[in-house]
């Protein structure tokens, strides 16, 4: 059994709902949900929207390979109405990110983990460190709650349920 944690995102629809059926269809296809941080209203980063983001951070057990996780990860995507196109950041549905596997450094063309910005990025710092802040990031050799500490982000995170 590996443990991964997963970063989990939406600001369109029902957001709340997203980020649930999310967590349930993890549950189905990934494995067994271990920690779950709190709900954070989140400001977009890096794109205008008037559609503030609900973010969350899970950690789940799997025997899945990263690349299989991948794999669940983008049919759990599509499965919850999410659409891919263009390269720029767009509102979502849903957006679920492989933040870390294990201590695992992975760096293949279609993925990179630990997610290779979530240093420079509050929403997804500020849930991670409730369930994972005395983890250490493999690359960069700090923990989460340190890596928060020295985050320059100033993107507003506020705790919502
Ligand atoms: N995801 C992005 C881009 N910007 N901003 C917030 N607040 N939350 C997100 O989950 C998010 C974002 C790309 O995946
Ligand atoms: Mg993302
Ligand atoms: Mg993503």
């Amino acid at each position: 059994m590996k443990r991964t944690f997963l970063g989990i995102g939406s600001n369109l629809g029902n957001r709340e709902e997203n980020l649930k059926n999310a967590v349930s269809l993890i549950e189905e296809h990934i494995g067994p949900v271990r920690l779950r941080s709190s709900v954070y209203e989140t400001e977009p980063w890096g794109f205008r929207s008037e559609n503030n983001f609900l973010n969350m951070a899970v950690q789940a057990e799997t025997i899945l390979s990263p690349s299989g996780l991948l794999g669940r990860v983008l049919m759990i995507e599509s499965l919850l109405g999410r659409l891919r196109e263009g390269k720029e950041y767009k509102s979502r549905t849903i957006d679920i990110d492989i933040l870390l596997y294990d201590k695992r450094i992975v760096r293949t063309k279609v993925l990179v983990v630990p997610h290779p910005v979530m240093h420079e990025r509050r929403f997804v710092l500020v849930p991670l460190c409730e369930i994972a802040g005395e983890m250490i990031h493999p690359v960069l050799k700090k923990s989460i709650k340190k890596l928060l500490e020295e985050c320059p982000d100033n993107g507003k995170v506020k705790k919502y349920k």
